[in-house]
């Protein structure tokens, strides 16, 4: 490809222009290629026979399924018992961590827990043979096992406070529902290649080369097209364990494909946590001390960032507010259950809704408008950098453009009429910090021999847009067009080193990563165009499409086809350190009526204003805004796990609600953008902000709704129990 029309472009800026998704061709068309499309001839099916029981000692007896129909292998316990240990991100101190044990080794932690694998020639092979081990549980019940006792911040306590307010959220279990579920696909050739559908390529190469006892150099992972993840898909599984060591036992290719029903069971889930605070306040309404009672749930394993959510939630109090002690005591233990580990939020819609719980109980008992009341409260310029981390954001701002967006003071004005005239409704406010981005990340730029840019990033992706929003980076810093950059992720062949795609951390890091290697590039091409024109660097300077150089225009594709005729000609790879965490903000009005007949809770509309600093593009902005707002509103409204004695009832599509398109209410997004000064472009994160701000906006609104003195609700706000608490009946 020649791209000597690039002189056309001239200075145009790529970066913050809402350019059309180039993925979307490929995925809305059906050319995606995820893990499932890719076995190849002759591969063998992998079935997994999971635990019935929460807890209890096992026999088995597999005879008959290693003899049945095409079956190639049966797996037990036994067989990996030895691997090594996957790792656990140690992100609290002092914590015994418990990695996962790919099967059930001797007893049953949970129901869905891996007891046997069958490797067959056909899935239907397998399954049959699964039908003919005899697995005895003797059931038992071994409970809860204490993990993390961890307190953040000091005592809480402060004087001079003439009033203290109290709060309670427990968050139900939910599921980081993506619309592909997790596949695996291991290839055994001399070494391991492991197709993943994975947040997490490098990490998981680097857990599958421990845990088999193999060197890092023997095992590849590809993360090809993913279909969602949002913390579902971010660390190593047990499956995932389980099908590379079939395919290195058989020297085959090994594929399994999770059902939804494995999902339900057996993926990771989030959230979870009972949570209690309190606030004391003087009674001019200011704010002084905050306590918090947080406790997680972390299921009978522990995924790699398994501590994230719970250090998360501890660590961000008291959110964007000033509040001079803040207590906050963090607990996590393990639980009979399916693992639980980051999903969009992570820690801190917890957080926030615990604070925005509080602040509605300060004003409420300050006898101020909750809106006012969060505005004496917020943290001003001056407050930052806050003991929490939070370095940049304009919180006062923010709440400005709330109130004037949503129209505020009409609305408190109607909902009064609305009131007198019977209507159940209700305003609810949440503002939210979101910590994001921090760490390193890795990306390399290649000038190819046709004067194409490759841009190979640490950064994978699960549906984000992130080819198109970095290749808009790159040209930017070459001044070259954005479809000449192809963007490469997701194969640690091709980026042997990277984190990934998860913690609202990719354009911050892995985009400054991206534009470092891009001028990196830029100054060896300049370097090269020097020598090829035989003059010295300081006579050449970049210029759309190319280079000047005494006053030679030298396109990229001239430059390139005199360095070489094939493969790379120029490599530039950069690691980036980002000095400081990015912090992302926002603040969300929810308009709500409730049904006095039913409890159905209906969203009339939701006023967002998002603080995601300098924005690359804001088309990919809004759709993660959209999608995080539809996951929180299920989180608020309608997702919810249940275990009943240790049993799953929620398997299903049937018994597991996931909002629908026709769920989604008037959105009505503005911007208040602030950069951040904790990487080179100024950039947050908004990927997680929906599952944060919006549920809190959403218990605030409806608990306006109800009748004041309605004890705090659980989530989710299910019709049953919005029906008791206006029916005045036990919730
Ligand atoms: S919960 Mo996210 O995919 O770090």
């Amino acid at each position: 490809m020649s791209i000597m029309g690039d002189a056309m472009i001239g200075h145009s800026k790529w970066t913050g222009q809402a350019m059309p998704r180039r993925e979307d061709q490929r995925l809305l068309t059906g050319a995606g290629r995820f893990v499932a499309d890719l076995a190849p001839e002759g591969c063998l099916a992998l079935e997994v026979l999971r635990s019935p029981y929460a807890g209890g000692t096992f026999s088995l007896d597999i005879s008959d399924a290693q003899d049945a129909p095409g079956v190639r292998l049966v797996l037990t316990g036994d067989d990996l018992a030895l691997l090594g240990a996957a790792g656990v991100n140690p992100l609290i101190e002092g914590v015994d961590v418990h990695p996962m044990q790919p099967m059930a080794l001797g007893r049953v932690s949970a129901v869905g827990q891996p007891v046997v694998a069958v490797v067959a020639d056909t899935v239907a092979q397998a399954r049959d043979a699964l039908d003919l081990i005899v697995l005895d549980v003797e059931e038992d019940d071994i409970g809860t096992t204490p993990v993390v006792r961890h307190r953040f911040g000091g005592d809480g306590r402060s004087a001079p406070a003439s009033l203290t307010v109290a709060a309670r959220v427990d968050h139900a279990l939910v599921a980081p529902f993506a619309l592909e579920p997790r596949a695996t696909l291991a290839i055994w050739e001399d070494g391991l290649t492991a197709h993943l559908s994975t947040q997490t390529p490098q990490r998981c190469r680097d857990d599958l080369a421990i845990m088999l006892g193999l060197p890092r150099k023997a095992v590849r992972v590809v993360a090809p097209d993913v279909g969602g993840a949002f913390g579902g898909k971010a660390s190593l599984m047990p499956e995932d364990v389980i099908c590379a060591y079939a395919a290195r036992a058989l020297g085959a290719a090994v594929l399994w494909v999770a059902t939804r029903s494995d999902e339900f069971q057996a993926a990771t889930q989030g959230r979870g946590a009972r949570t209690s605070g309190t606030l004391t306040l003087d009674d001019t309404g200011r704010v002084h001390g905050m306590t918090a009672q947080m406790a997680f749930p972390l299921g009978h394993w522990m995924p790699y960032s398994s501590l994230a959510p719970i250090r998360n939630a501890g660590r961000i109090l008291p959110g964007p507010y000033a509040v001079a002690q803040v207590a906050a005591d963090i607990s996590a233990d393990l639980t009979p259950r399916a693992a639980v580990n980051i999903y969009r939020g992570a820690g801190r819609p917890e957080a926030a809704m615990l604070i925005e719980r509080l602040m509605d109980k300060g004003a409420q008992a300050a006898g101020m408008d909750p809106l006012a009341f969060r505005r004496l409260n917020i943290m001003g310029p001056g407050d930052l950098p806050a003991a929490n981390g939070v370095c940049s954001g304009d919180f006062a701002g923010l709440l400005d453009r709330l109130e004037t967006a949503s129209g505020y003071a009409a609305l408190r004005a109607a909902q009064s009429a609305r009131r007198a005239a019977g209507e159940v409704c209700g305003l609810g406010i949440a503002l939210y910090v979101e910590p994001c981005g921090q760490g390193w990340e890795t990306a390399e730029a290649r000038l190819m021999a046709d004067g194409t840019v490759v841009l190979a990033t640490g950064s994978s992706a699960q549906g984000q847009g992130r080819e198109t929003a970095f290749a808009q980076l790159v040209a930017d810093a070459l001044q070259i067009a954005p479809d000449h950059v192809q963007v490469v992720a997701g194969d640690t062949q091709q980026v042997p080193d990277g984190i990934g795609a998860l913690a609202s951390r990719s354009t911050a890091i892995g985009g400054s990563a991206a534009v470092l290697a891009a001028r990196a590039l830029g100054t060896l091409a300049r370097v090269a165009a020097a020598k090829a024109q035989a003059t010295t660097p300081d006579h050449v300077i970049m210029a759309a499409g190319g280079f000047w150089a005494d006053g030679v225009l030298l396109t990229w594709a001239d430059l390139a086809a005199r360095l070489g005729t094939s493969g790379a000609v120029l490599v530039a790879p950069v690691r980036y350190d980002a000095p400081a965490e990015a912090w992302a903000s926002g603040a969300v009005l929810a308009e709500v009526t409730l049904d006095p007949e039913t409890g159905v809770v209906a969203v009339d509309c939701l006023t967002w204003v998002d603080d995601a600093g300098h924005v690359v593009n804001p088309m990919l902005v809004e759709g993660q805004m959209i999608g995080g707002a539809a996951q929180g509103i299920g989180a608020a409204l309608m997702e919810r796990i249940v275990y009943q004695e240790g049993q799953l009832v929620t398997g299903s599509l049937m018994d597991y609600a996931v909002p629908r398109a026709s769920d989604m209410p008037p959105l009505r997004i503005v911007k208040h953008a602030t950069p951040s000064p904790a990487n080179i472009l100024g950039v947050k994160g908004v990927g997680e902000a929906g599952c944060i701000g919006i549920p809190a906006a959403l218990l605030n609104a409806v608990m306006d709704a109800l009748p004041a003195n309605t004890p705090d609700l659980s989530l989710p706000l299910t019709s049953e129990q919005v029906w008791r608490a206006l029916s005045g009946m036990d919730i």
